[in-house]
């Protein structure tokens, strides 16, 4: 018997600076009873999904940039929106910016999380590919500060199970890389899901914004089918504080066709039903790891960039 996984996309339209956390998880928990209304059983939430997306400017008070910051999960803002999801038995992916001290440091990263139908955290990634520049540059509408603000994960790439299927995380710039999907693909993920803040205008190669929709597309599309993945992705979208949110929230089966798409730039959910032994076609056959892999040709993949 073919196992199925109801799966829901719900992207987020602009966040406000000025809105608060309450607010936010107000607008999530309307999608995720949405998708339940719709016997979804797992929800993908956008990237830093709980505020707007602060990396976009120079913060240089230490308190104030830590503000923006998550220093537990759940909380006072997000409990509400762990308790829908326990009471309406659907799991969810959610990122947000983390704050935690580890080995006696203070620690910044771009988090996300898998919770279950119970409502329980049962995993956690750290985004591992930061993009964008760690110093102020005068020329750019908009910063993207993502490598001053956030260091790099230090989870890797795992895979864990989530009410029977086997979910790996990406966020946002991940998905570029087909490393991200490589790794996870080993490890037999069947669902490989995050979220994204792509603005739409990249000021250092301006005449590729044209393509910012059929890169996107081209990744996800990509590693779904490198891979044999389910693969789903769901944007924070529209004109957030002046800057522009790529949309095309998507939903792509490990045959690297996509099966749903967003239409809007405002908070929407889509939806798809996953075969997840539909991985199988796919990967017991023309990527068929075991049988066709040669590693031992691939070992430069795994050194570190040549210096300069
Ligand atoms: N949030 C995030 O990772 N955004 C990047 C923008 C790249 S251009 C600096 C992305 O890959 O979509």
């Amino acid at each position: 018997m073919s196992r199925k996984l109801n799966l829901a996309v719900a992207q987020l339209g602009p966040i406000a600076r000025a809105e608060s956390r309450a607010e936010v998880v107000e607008r999530l928990i309307a999608m995720l009873r949405e998708a339940a209304g719709r016997k979804a059983g797992f929800v993908v939430f956008p990237e830093l999904a709980l505020t707007t997306f602060f990396p976009r400017w120079l913060i240089e008070d230490p308190a104030e940039l830590d503000g923006w910051f998550e220093t537990e999960m759940p909380n006072d803002a997000t409990r509400p929106l762990f308790d829908a999801a326990a009471e309406l038995g659907v799991g969810f992916n959610l990122g947000y910016a983390e704050l935690v001290v580890e080995d006696g440091a203070t620690r910044h990263f771009n988090t996300s999380i898998l919770v279950d139908s119970g409502g329980r955290i049962v995993g956690k990634y750290r985004k591992v590919h930061l993009p964008g520049h760690k110093e102020y540059e005068a020329y750019r509408p908009w910063q993207h500060l993502e490598k001053r603000y956030f260091e790099p994960g230090n989870l890797g790439f795992p895979v864990y199970p989530v009410d029977g299927a086997s979910i790996g995380m990406f966020i946002c710039n991940d998905r570029r890389w087909p490393e991200t999907w490589r790794v996870m693909g080993l490890k037999g993920a069947e669902l490989i899901c995050g979220g994204y803040n792509t603005p739409t205008h990249n000021p250092p190669v301006p005449q590729h914004d044209h393509l910012n929709s059929f890169h996107h597309l081209l990744s996800m599309q990509a590693g779904a089918y490198q891979n044999g993945v389910w693969a789903a992705a769901a944007g924070k979208v529209g004109m957030e504080e002046g800057s522009m949110l790529l949309g095309h929230s998507c939903i792509v089966a490990p045959t690297g066709e996509i099966v749903a798409m967003s239409s809007t730039l405002e908070d929407e959910v889509i939806y798809a039903t996953c075969d997840l032994d539909a991985c199988a076609h796919i990967r017991d056959h023309i990527f068929n790891f075991a049988l066709h892999r040669q590693p031992q040709h691939y070992g430069l993949i795994a050194e570190p960039a040549p210096a300069g």
